[in-house]
C-alpha cells in the first residue's frame, strides 16, 4: 500500500484501486449518484470557490494541502492508515490472534450493520447543515461549514468503500441506501435519532459539532480498535479529519460565549436579549438538548449487541490498550445509571450493576461525558475571566432521554424525577422554546463581507492554516 494518495485517478485513493478493475468500476458508478445526492441535499448556498483542506497524505506530516477549490469537484477520496503488519487483536475472544484483512463470515452481518450505522450520520449531518451557509456570521465560519461538510462527504466514502471492497452485492445495496435515507425524512429517515433533528442556526451548529461530532470521535475511536483492520484503518484516518470538526464546535461555542460576556459587560445587565447577543440561558437550553441527544447516541446502558460485538473483537473501548485488565472482560462487573423500583412500585434514578461487557455503551458514554466536562470548564473560564457569575453546566444524564433506562422517565437537568405534566410545563426552561428559537434565528444574518463578523459572535483568536481572519477564504457565487 502506497500512503500518498494516487490523484491521478477518478477516485484519488492510496488503498490501489487501480489493481481491482471490478471494485473501481463499482465505485465510479456510485460516484455519480454520490455527486447528485451532493448537489441536491448538500451545501445550498452557491459559491465559486472555498478555501479547503484535502487530505493528500496518510503520514504524520503535511497530510493535507490547504487550497481555494470549487466544492463540486473537491477530490473526495479513499484513504485508510498505514497498515501495521504485526498487529494483533487486542481484545475479545480472539485477543492475540493476527488482525483480520477480510471479513470472517460469522461476523459479517454485525460488521456490515456497524458499518451502515457509522456510514449514515455522515450524509445526515450534511443533510443537517444544508442551509447553514445563508446565514454565516464570516466568511471563516462559512469556509469551516463547509470544510466540516466535504469531510463528513469524506467519511461517507469511507464507509462505502468498506461496504463495496468486503461486503459484495448487499455492501453495494447498502452504499445505495445511504444516499436514499434523509435526515428528518417521515418515509426514509436516518438511523440515529440525533440525525433526523434540525440544525437551523449557528449556535445549533457549533453545539452540534461539539456534542455530536464528540461521540463521533468516540465511536470511531472504538471501532479503531476492530480486529477488521480495513475499518481500525479507516477510523484512524478519519480520526485526523474529525479533530479540526471538534476545533470548530469548542471554539464556535468559546466565541458566542465572549461575545455574550462583552454585551453583559458593556450594559451591565444579564438580560442581553433585545442586545444582538445570544443570553446565558438560551445557551445553557441549546447545550442542554445537544447535550441530551447525544447521551442517546451511545445506546441503551445495557446492550447485549455491544457485549457481542466486545467479545468477537469487532468494537473496542475508547484506548483500549491503555486498560488495565485482561482486555476480555468475561468476569468483570460494571455500576450503570437504572432505574430502580421500590416496595410500592415507584421509580427513582439509582445504579445497578452488570457484567462488565454488556456495560460496555456506559463504559464509553462516560468517557465522553469526561471529554464533554472540558468544553463546559473552558466556557466557564471565560465567563470567570470575564467577571460574570453564571455558570454553564451539564445536565444529568437522566434528562431528556428518549434512549435507555431513562427514557421512559421525566427529570429535570439537575436529576430529579418529575411527573410526565410538570415535565410538559417545564421543558420550556430548560429546552429551547419557540421564542429562544426565534430569537436565536432573527440574529442569523449573513456577514458574507471579508474580514466583517457578526455581532452576536466574538472573531477567532486564529485563521485557518496560517491566514488571517480577513482572508478571502470564499468566493460566493
Ligand atoms: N437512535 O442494544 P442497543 C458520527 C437502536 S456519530 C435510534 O442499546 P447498541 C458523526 C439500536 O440500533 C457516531 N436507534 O444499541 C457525528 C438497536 O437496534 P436493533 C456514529 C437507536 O447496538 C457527527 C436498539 O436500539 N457511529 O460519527 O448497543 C457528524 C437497541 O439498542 C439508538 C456509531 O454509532 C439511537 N440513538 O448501540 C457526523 C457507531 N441507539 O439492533 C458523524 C456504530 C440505539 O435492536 N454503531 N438504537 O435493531 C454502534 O456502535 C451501535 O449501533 C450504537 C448503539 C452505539 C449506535
Amino acid at each position: 500500500m502506497t500512503t500518498t494518495a494516487d490523484y491521478t485517478e477518478k477516485i484519488p485513493n492510496n488503498v490501489n484501486l487501480h489493481e481491482d478493475r471490478r471494485l473501481q468500476r463499482a465505485l465510479e458508478s456510485w460516484q455519480p449518484n454520490f455527486i447528485q445526492w451532493w448537489q441536491t441535499m448538500g451545501p445550498t448556498l452557491p459559491t465559486q470557490d472555498v478555501y479547503l483542506r484535502t487530505a493528500v497524505n496518510v503520514g504524520r506530516d503535511g497530510w493535507a494541502q490547504f487550497g481555494h477549490v470549487a466544492m463540486p469537484e473537491y477530490r473526495w477520496g479513499i484513504f485508510l492508515a498505514e497498515r501495521d503488519p504485526g498487529r494483533t487483536v487486542g481484545f475479545g475472544e480472539h485477543k492475540g490472534e493476527p488482525v483480520w484483512a477480510k471479513v470472517p463470515g460469522e461476523y459479517r452481518a454485525e460488521l456490515q450493520r456497524l458499518i451502515v450505522i457509522q456510514g449514515d450520520t455522515e450524509p445526515a449531518s450534511v443533510e443537517q447543515q444544508r442551509n447553514l451557509g445563508a446565514t454565516a456570521p464570516s466568511l471563516y465560519d462559512l469556509r469551516n461549514l463547509f470544510q466540516v461538510n466535504v469531510e463528513e462527504g469524506r467519511h461517507l466514502w469511507a464507509m462505502v468503500y468498506l461496504l463495496h471492497a468486503y461486503f459484495g452485492r448487499e455492501g453495494r445495496e447498502e452504499a445505495e441506501e445511504l444516499l436514499h435515507r434523509n435526515s428528518g425524512s417521515l418515509d426514509s429517515p436516518r438511523i440515529l435519532g440525533a440525525f433526523n433533528e434540525e440544525t437551523p442556526d449557528w449556535l445549533s451548529f457549533f453545539m452540534f459539532t461539539y456534542f455530536t461530532d464528540r461521540d463521533g470521535k468516540y465511536q470511531l475511536g472504538t471501532l479503531k480498535e476492530s480486529a477488521f483492520d480495513p475499518l481500525s484503518r479507516t477510523c484512524e484516518f478519519m480520526l485526523k479529519e474529525e479533530a479540526h470538526h471538534m476545533m470548530v464546535g469548542t471554539t464556535g461555542v468559546d466565541r458566542i460565549v465572549q461575545r455574550t460576556v462583552e454585551v453583559m459587560r458593556e450594559h451591565d445587565t444579564d438580560d442581553v436579549g433585545g442586545l444582538g447577543a445570544i443570553p446565558l440561558p438560551v445557551i445553557q437550553k441549546y447545550l442542554n438538548f445537544h447535550y441530551s441527544v447525544s447521551l442517546d447516541l451511545f445506546g441503551g446502558e445495557t446492550s447485549t449487541n455491544v457485549a457481542n460485538y466486545y467479545t468477537a473483537g469487532l468494537k473496542g473501548r475508547w484506548l483500549e490498550d491503555r486498560r488495565k485488565d485482561d482486555h476480555k472482560l468475561t468476569s468483570d462487573a460494571i455500576m450503570v445509571d437504572a432505574l430502580s423500583e421500590d416496595a410500592n412500585g415507584e421509580l427513582s434514578i439509582g445504579q445497578t450493576e452488570v457484567s462488565a461487557l454488556v456495560g460496555l455503551n456506559t463504559d464509553l458514554r462516560r468517557e465522553y461525558i469526561a471529554d464533554c466536562q472540558g468544553g463546559v470548564k473552558r466556557w466557564n473560564r471565560i465567563l470567570e475571566e470575564g467577571g460574570v457569575r453564571q455558570r454553564l453546566k451539564l445536565p444529568h444524564v437522566a434528562f431528556n432521554r428518549k434512549v435507555g433506562a431513562f427514557a421512559a422517565i421525566e427529570a429535570t437537568p439537575d436529576g430529579e424525577k418529575i411527573p410526565a405534566q410538570e415535565w410538559e410545563r417545564r421543558r420550556g426552561d430548560w429546552l429551547p422554546a419557540d421564542v429562544d428559537k426565534t430569537y436565536v434565528r432573527s440574529l442569523m444574518q449573513p456577514v458574507h463581507q471579508r474580514g466583517k463578523i457578526a455581532a452576536w459572535i466574538a472573531p477567532p483568536r486564529n485563521g485557518i492554516n496560517g491566514q488571517p481572519f480577513d482572508y478571502d477564504y470564499v468566493h460566493l457565487a
